[in-house]
């Protein structure tokens, strides 16, 4: 029996926590209530969004795993996990987006494809494991380098589970050779999940994490890593994930026009409220999270009770009586920015988030202004309706 193998179907799903809401059952993709994701800093591994594209991997024998590190270099290894675990550990605290979070918003907007989801396709965790540009330094490729001496330049993470878009094969994803090899970029081979063994759902027993970049290229159940010429050719990378141009519908699409996407726009949404709440009359209080990509940090967050036209900047956390501060040597530059401001509401009102980042980049004001065939990447400043009880009461009881 192999190490790590893909079941063909879902009869062997490993067990999840009953308050995530399920976008989709098979594969499984599902996300936290909105109020839960904010409730900490660290979003515990039951309410972590799940995404995947088939059934969960099975590993038989732990003992039996092992990684191949190949392709473009002098001399392709395999390494048991055993071995991944002498490698330095180190623990990257990194927030974890799926492109598609906020996805349902822009269907409303205008049709697109994909699975739904609202706010919370999103985590932040403590990924612990061995970084990337050691296990590289192994197959004889040195830090910082942007070409092997074979001419890879491109780092191809392969996993084993079945997705129908890649016809019965595995998921897999690249990133450029510079960024794996640059000891900054902080990019994990993980074995662990705020300090727990990696669980099934996450990827057990190993996954890539690429900090500030769209959850795909983090690619689950590692069975092998590939150095190459050329940019990975799954669907994932070739036909997914790119951002095309409000323009571009299903009939006039050209998928080698685009990039695949790596870094993550800035985005923030507002967690305290759902779409349409009803609050009493008065002070409520207006919390969220806000993150940017590429390791840029949250320089402000705006909150508005009147649709946009008055703004107050809301106060930002990571970790308790710390004040954040973007681009603080304390601050976590791959994390998310918690965010909370008591606004007075006297009337019916929409609120509004919208964040800035350190290079000063905005959140655009309309989803019109991002949409895209794929529904991908909607941060376009968040929206609650609110109603406030009261009239709420007193107009039922006209
Ligand atoms: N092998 C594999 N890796 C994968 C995926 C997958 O389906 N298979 N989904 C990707 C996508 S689109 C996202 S957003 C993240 C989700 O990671 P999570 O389920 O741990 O939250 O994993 C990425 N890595
Ligand atoms: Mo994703």
């Amino acid at each position: 029996m192999p190490g790590l193998r893909a079941p063909s179907d879902y009869s062997q799903e490993p067990p999840r926590h009953p308050s995530l809401k399920i976008n989709s059952k098979e594969p499984f993709n599902a996300e936290p209530p909105r109020a839960a994701l904010i409730s900490s800093y660290i979003t515990s591994v039951d309410y972590f969004y799940k995404r995947n594209h088939g059934p969960i991997p099975i590993v038989d024998d732990i003992e039996r795993y092992c990684l191949t590190i190949g392709g473009l270099v002098e001399k392709p290894i395999q390494l048991s996990m055993a071995e991944i675990r002498k490698l330095p550990k180190y623990n990257v605290t990194a927030t974890l987006q799926c492109a598609g979070n906020r996805r349902t918003a822009m269907s409303k907007a205008r049709k697109v494809r994909g699975v739904g989801w609202d706010v919370a396709a999103l985590g932040n965790a403590t990924w612990g494991g061995a970084r990337l540009v050691d296990i590289l330094e192994l197959v004889g490729v040195s830090k910082q380098s942007s070409v092997t001496s074979l001419g890879g330049r491109h780092v191809e993470f392969t996993s084993v589970d079945r997705c129908k878009e890649e016809k019965g094969g595995p998921y897999k994803a690249s990133i450029p050779l510079r960024q794996a090899t640059n000891p900054e970029a902080d990019v994990l081979l993980a074995y662990e999940m705020n300090g727990e063994i990696l669980n099934r759902d996450h990827g057990y027993p190993l996954r890539a994490v690429v900090p500030g970049v769209i959850g795909a290229r983090s690619v689950k159940w590692l069975d092998s890593i590939e150095i190459k010429e050329e940019e990975c050719q799954g669907f994932f990378m070739q036909k997914d994930y790119k951002m095309f141009p409000p323009s571009v519908d299903w009939d006039n699409i050209d998928w080698s026009t685009r990039k695949p996407q790596m870094d993550f726009p800035v985005q923030s949404a507002i967690c305290s409220l759902e779409d349409v709440d009803v609050v009493r009359q008065g002070k409520i209080k207006v919390a969220g999270y806000a993150l940017s990509g590429g390791g840029r940090g949250i320089e402000r967050v705006d909150i508005s009770v009147d649709g946009g036209k008055t703004w107050v900047e809301a106060q930002r956390y990571q970790k308790t009586n710390v004040l954040y501060a973007s681009d603080d040597m304390n601050s976590d530059k791959w994390a998310w920015v918690l965010f909370e401001a008591v606004a007075d509401i006297p009337e019916d009102a929409e609120i509004i988030a919208k964040a800035v980042d350190s290079a000063a980049n905005v959140q655009p004001q309309n989803v019109d202004e991002v949409w895209n065939l794929r529904g991908i990447l909607n941060t376009s400043w968040h929206r609650v309706q609110v109603r406030n009880a009261s009239r709420v009461v007193a107009n039922s009881s006209l």
